[in-house]
């Protein structure tokens, strides 16, 4: 959010406040201030104006501004309330040179999962695709798909869902899938130029408008509060990408894959094993009856539980 808007939405919390008041405060013309009320309003926030002044009456429920609004992670929110894929407006304004968006909808109409594989995006959802610049090579970027899978189970135990994640980043409750993940970068040899993480999270949406192996918050929990949820979302991830040594730990304690019989199918076949540990940047070490075996792409299907 624009630095003075930020400011005049902090004074009206605060209010009431006059427009003369505020004009004075932040050094700027009683029009701008007009101005700035009006925006907010625009965004959804409610602006009340009594005979003392202004004041902040109620705040949009999601939106750019709902989200922006006490958010202490360096992302600037662009929202849509529909748009084909939030994953491929990030990846345009990654191209445009833009860092620290993310761009959030609450419909999506062409969404994708990996390998082009659709992704449902009914109304309610939170879709959020966040656009990154780190100065690291291009085989570190996955851990950015690893941070966010664990910033997204952390923000869901944060209401009340009991997350787990299953490798590499799949979000799951009961064994059904709330979150699907999708990384998408592009860079030279020894830099990545961007990395576009896609967030996916069935949000406030029926069971039956997600398919039968999805679950959603609203069916777990209950609908929820969707800026509080990407604002905590945001805030660790932001975290965990500023010290990456805290990613691992905070992906093995959401994780249910450790421990178990895996399959993951590879490009060059499947690999079937005990999961044992994953290693830096997202690798996981699979214990085969050939040894060990180290994957770092692929899908994962949970077997029974291993023999102990
Ligand atoms: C994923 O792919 O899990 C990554 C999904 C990423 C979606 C986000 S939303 C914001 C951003 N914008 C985009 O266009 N994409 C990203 P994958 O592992 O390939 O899983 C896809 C499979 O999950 C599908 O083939 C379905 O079986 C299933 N699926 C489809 N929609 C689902 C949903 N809403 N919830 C759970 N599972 C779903």
């Amino acid at each position: 959010m624009q630095e003075t808007r930020r400011a005049v939405l902090d004074a009206l919390s605060a209010g009431p406040v006059s427009g003369p008041e505020l004009a004075e405060e932040l050094d700027v013309s009683r029009a701008a201030v007009w101005k700035h009320i009006e925006t907010l309003r625009e965004e959804g926030f409610g602006v009340e104006s009594h005979g003392d002044g202004y004041v902040l009456d109620s705040v949009p429920e999601f939106g750019a501004g709902g989200v922006e609004y006490g958010l202490s992670a360096p992302f600037e929110i662009e929202y849509h309330d529909s748009i084909g894929s939030t994953n491929d407006r990030a990846r345009e304004l990654a191209v445009a040179g833009e860092s620290g968006v993310a761009v959030l909808a609450d419909e999506q109409t062409g969404a994708r999962g990996r390998l082009d594989r659709e992704w449902a995006s009914p109304s309610g959802g939170i879709w959020l695709s966040l656009v990154c610049r780190p100065d690291v090579p291009p085989a570190q970027a996955p851990i950015y798909t690893l941070a966010a899978a664990a910033a997204t189970a952390d923000a869901l135990d944060g209401i009340g869902v009991d997350a787990e994640i299953k490798w590499p980043n799949d979000v799951l409750v009961g064994g059904r899938k709330l979150v699907g993940i999708l990384t998408e970068m592009a860079g030279e040899a020894d830099r990545v130029a961007w990395i576009v993480v896609g967030i996916g999270i069935n949000a406030n949406v029926d069971g039956d408008a997600v398919p039968e192996t999805a679950t959603t918050i609203r069916e777990q929990v209950g609908d929820t509060d969707r800026a509080v949820l990407t604002r905590s979302l945001l805030e660790r991830f932001d975290d965990l990408t500023g010290s990456p040594e805290d990613v691992l730990p905070a992906w093995r304690k959401a994780t249910s894959t450790l421990g178990r019989r895996v399959r993951i199918e590879t490009t060059d076949g499947d690999v079937v094993g005990e999961a044992i540990d994953v290693e830096f940047p997202g690798t996981l070490v699979v214990a085969t009856d050939e040894g060990e075996e180290r994957v770092s792409a692929g899908d994962c299907e949970h077997l029974r539980p291993a023999r102990s």
